[in-house]
């Protein structure tokens, strides 16, 4: 900073009580020079670090009702009455579903290197199970060409929420039976696009859409008692496992197959061998019902403990198909969850933010750049991991387009240079993470908060569909261009 500054600059900044000339002499430079402000020291990503974006097919493609798409839950949850803030639904959402090319521009003009979208299951299976509908998979092989003249890899993701309606009728993810559809419609899926998709994700976000039965937040908006809850989150964690058994059966060799969960990053508050301890047990015990049962194949004495006569039911087959290895794992990274040792038997305690905590837009998205670091490093030490993406990280921010057209989202700037800041902290260590998808390319369905909270990294006009890049695009094209941190 201050060799920005000639001496006479500096000094009329600090007031001319401050003009003692000892002092000065030792810090700033000679009144007349121009000095040329050096970068800071680079800070770069290894050879081939695959920096990507992320969307989801309920919210951007909108064409709910065509080519044979049948409805999913969230059509019916976002046309229900005080579902969605401002009553937004899906409908129309980005229109991606008509300008898929125009979005797969943005992409190229970024410089992206893959992709990650999801499958919309009842574009494939109208009616989640049965005859498949051929129109509805050739929009993703449109999409899947496209990205590939642009020379961008597809991350293809098998489940992002949208359940089909016809099961959901049948009890949805109450049901085991939607375990084994969904495996059905994976293999499928995976059958015919892994020709040219070497990734696939299973589920996104386990944890996310069971709460559509617990908190009544999201689709279907149920409020199960736990017992129920606890169900349905075994029926997801089964889905996942039969469906990588499934996509190994029907996909060409060499495809690999892992999921995309938003696991609780957990980070030492102080950074000492007994709180880091602290914090793997709790990564480890947190995560219990989801990334940890898939990881070891059973559920931990402490969780089936807690959960008493709560706990699911299942059988030694369920266990040994959710346990199913996995080819890479895709960690979706927010926010942090700040962990202490203490003398509980745990070994211990979560730390609650007090409401003074930093925040993007969205009131959760509380900011915790080494959410970044220690989520990846302790996920890895755990399980053994291998490969680690990181399958979304990104922010919500008011957004404001100017009259000539910028959107200064300085906040989102910061949180994602501070964010990956961390990242590389993690990497030069040695931590696995190959790749990177910031969430979002562009604003979109917000889910229960509609378009009201903005992810993009380009700015949607919604009215006319004008896609702008806010400055945050500029950054991340930097980044994308020199492999490294700007
Ligand atoms: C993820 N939380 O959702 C989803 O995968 C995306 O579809 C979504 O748009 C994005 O993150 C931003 O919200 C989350 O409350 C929703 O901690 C809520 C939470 C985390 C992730």
């Amino acid at each position: 900073m201050l060799n920005r500054f000639s001496r006479r600059t500096f000094a009329r900044l600090l007031g001319s009580a401050a003009l003692a000339p000892t002092a000065l002499t030792t810090i700033a430079t000679p009144a007349s020079a121009e000095v040329t402000p050096s970068a800071p020291a680079a800070r770069t990503f290894p050879q081939g670090f695959l920096w990507g974006s992320a969307t989801a097919s309920y919210q951007v493609e909108g064409a709910v009702n065509e080519d044979g798409r049948g409805p999913s839950i969230w059509d019916t949850f976002s046309h229900l009455p005080g579902k969605v803030k401002n009553g937004d639904t899906g409908d129309v959402a980005n229109d991606h579903y008509h300008r898929y090319k125009e979005d797969v521009q943005l992409m190229k003009a970024l410089g992206l290197k893959t992709y990650r979208f999801s499958v919309a299951w009842p574009r494939v299976f109208p009616q989640g199970t049965g005859t498949p509908n051929p129109k509805g998979l050739d929009f993703y092989n449109r999409l899947i060409d496209e990205l590939l003249a642009a020379d961008i890899q597809p991350y293809c993701t098998l489940y992002h929420w949208d359940l089909p309606q016809a099961l959901e009728d049948k009890g949805g993810w109450q049901s085991r039976d939607t375990s084994e559809a969904f495996a059905n419609y994976a293999g499928y899926v995976a059958g015919h696009l892994s020709d040219r998709v070497k990734y696939f994700m299973t589920l996104n976000e386990m944890s996310s859409f069971v709460n559509g039965y617990a908190t009544g937040r999201h689709a279907p908006g149920l409020k199960l008692p736990p017992a129920g809850v606890n169900q349905v989150r075994h029926h997801a964690v089964l889905a996942h496992g039969l469906g990588v058994q499934a996509i190994r059966a029907h996909a060409k060799p060499g495809t690999r197959v892992g999921l995309a969960e938003n696991i609780s990053a957990c980070v030492p508050i102080i950074e000492t061998p007994e709180h880091i301890a602290a914090t793997a047990k709790a990564m480890r015990e947190v995560n219990a019902g989801y990334l940890t049962v898939i990881m070891e194949g059973r559920y931990t004495d402490a969780y089936l403990a807690h959960a008493g006569a709560d706990a699911p039911k299942f059988t030694d087959a369920d266990m040994k198909a959710i346990g199913t290895p996995v080819d890479f794992v895709g960690l979706n990274i927010y926010t942090p969850t700040y962990i202490r040792a203490d003398d509980s038997p745990a070994g211990f305690a979560r730390i609650p933010s007090p409401d003074s905590y930093p925040h993007m837009m969205s009131p959760w998205l509380h900011v915790g750049p080494e959410a970044l670091y220690w989520g990846p490093k302790l996920a890895a030490q755990l399980w053994n991991i291998k490969e680690i993406y990181i399958t979304e990280n990104g922010a919500s921010s008011t957004d404001v387009l100017t009259p000539d057209g910028h959107v200064y989202d300085s906040d989102r700037v910061m949180y994602l240079r501070n964010y990956l800041t961390q990242l590389h902290r993690g990497v030069s260590e040695g931590v696995p993470v190959r790749g990177y998808f910031l969430w979002s390319l562009m604003d979109n369905f917000e889910w229960a908060d509609g378009y009201a909270y903005r992810f993009g990294i380009h700015y949607v006009d919604f009215a006319t569909q004008k896609r702008t890049p806010k400055e945050s695009a500029h950054f991340y094209r930097e980044v994308i261009a020199r492999n490294g941190l700007a």
